[in-house]
């Protein structure tokens, strides 16, 4: 079995409309002039530095931006630019919906459960529904499509539609897995805000139990563990809990406040998962407000061709002495994070995600990697394909005011059908 770290390509529409409530950075970068090319410019160069370590690398596109089809939905009508004009007039947060590029965060994308740990040993991939944000509610159409098409043989792969919207559910982003190795029979660990998406604290929770239980009934898991975020963490900006806490493996890297009980949690894991290491910043060192501000957690914690464990953390990380000492200390303690990479992603980060927001995890055998559609793959050839691309359409800026702009509608639509033409994808294809 192999990992495959599925980056979500920054779209061409990338711009700080401040969509997310709750999502401290992304309010706070609220009316900043973005910049769509360097973003996914950064983008790539993580992704070409995976694959530099000798990890398997893929990629999910960008959705249609604007979403025409969405705002025809909601009564907008005439040619693709009517539709707009219309909706920037009338509604205009519907029309920053629809342009938003936020399916860069494929963490988000679906909840994906390796064919070790289900009933009917194929890998399941239940596409996330994101009914808490509008802006978000929107992509599970695309998704599907993507999956459907990347995901395919049905002899390895079971590619779930989202689940109701009643039930909130954000993916990945609240879902862990832990055992001996990628190929064992491992414990998938859901993390739940509340039961029914009931507000608690002063920001939604965007991951509701009901939905977490639907997909291991899906998914047919024997061992799952459902355990609730802490209330602090989600008030601190921590929407999702990959923003405290990543897993690899057997080890658990987290922060003292990222679940609501913390010593039944690692106990389950421990019972779960022998051999189990929870590596716990306490609150002391590194306040939640320094783990969400630095993005520590959101890293990805991946093992090496060697067998060793690389922390793959965004510059942040580095820029913030507590955090970067506190880590120092870690990987100097002989403890399983041998290395510790830093990338910049910065140009995204404004809008409320790291390294790990970005990627979407997918577990595989040999013969499950050859049966994925290889567009979807990458190697170091066609990243440069890619990067052509995104430098000659992208748009290098986007201030507020553009959104309006017929100008910005035509190029994200041309700079997507480029890219799907340079990977190979047939018009109408996606
Ligand atoms: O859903 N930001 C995303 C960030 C998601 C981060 N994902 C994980 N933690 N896994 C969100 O809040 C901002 C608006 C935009 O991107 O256009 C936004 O949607």
């Amino acid at each position: 079995m192999r990992e495959i770290n599925f980056d979500g390509l920054i779209g061409p529409s990338h711009n700080y409309a401040g969509l997310s409530f709750g999502n401290l950075a992304s309010m706070g970068n609220a009316g900043s002039i973005a910049r769509p090319r360097a973003a996914a410019l950064q983008g790539l160069d993580k992704m070409g530095r995976m694959l530099a370590l000798g990890l398997d690398q893929g990629m999910l596109l960008p959705h249609p931006r604007p979403d025409v089809n969405w705002l025809r939905e909601l009564g907008f009508a005439g040619d693709d630019v009517a539709v707009c004009r219309a909706a920037f007039a009338q509604e205009p947060a519907m029309l920053g919906a629809a342009l938003s590029a936020s399916a860069m965060w494929t963490a988000n994308a679906a909840t994906v459960s390796p064919a070790s740990d289900t009933a009917d040993g194929r890998c399941h991939l239940s596409v996330a529904n994101l009914s808490s944000m509008l802006h978000r509610s929107i992509e599970p159409v695309q998704t599907l499509r993507q999956l459907q098409l990347a995901f395919a043989d049905p002899r390895h792969f079971a590619v779930h539609a989202a689940l109701p919207a009643a039930l909130g559910d954000e993916g990945a982003a609240n879902h862990m897995r832990m055992g001996a190795g990628h190929g064992a029979r491992g414990v998938e660990i859901f993390v739940h805000g509340d039961a029914l998406g009931l507000r608690g604290g002063a920001y939604p929770s965007r991951q509701h139990r009901a939905a977490s239980a639907a997909i291991v009934r899906r998914h047919g898991l024997t061992d799952a563990l459902l355990v609730q975020q802490s209330e602090a963490a989600i008030a601190a900006g921590a929407f999702h809990n990959d923003v405290v806490a990543v897993a690899n493996e057997h080890v658990l890297f987290t922060h003292q406040h990222a679940f609501a009980d913390p010593a039944q949690t690692y106990a389950a894991i421990r019972a779960a998962v022998p051999g189990a290491v929870i590596i716990e910043a306490p609150a002391d060192r590194i306040s939640l407000a320094e783990a969400v501000g630095s993005y520590l957690f959101n890293s990805q914690l991946v093992t090496m061709p060697d067998g060793h464990m690389t922390l793959v953390v965004p510059g942040e990380v580095r820029d913030t002495p507590t955090v970067w000492q506190w880590l120092g200390e870690q990987v100097a303690s002989n403890g399983p994070i041998a290395q510790v990479e830093v990338v910049d992603v910065r140009e995204s980060m404004r809008n409320g995600g790291g390294p790990a927001c970005l990627r979407l995890r997918v577990a595989v055998s040999e013969a499950a990697h050859a049966a994925i559609d290889p567009r979807f793959l990458l190697d170091p050839a066609k990243l440069d394909r890619v990067a052509t691309v995104v430098e000659a359409h992208w748009p290098e800026a986007i201030a507020p005011t553009d959104l309006g702009e017929a100008d910005l509608w035509r190029q994200c639509m041309t700079a997507r059908g480029a890219l799907l033409s340079a990977l190979g994808f047939a018009e109408g294809e996606l």
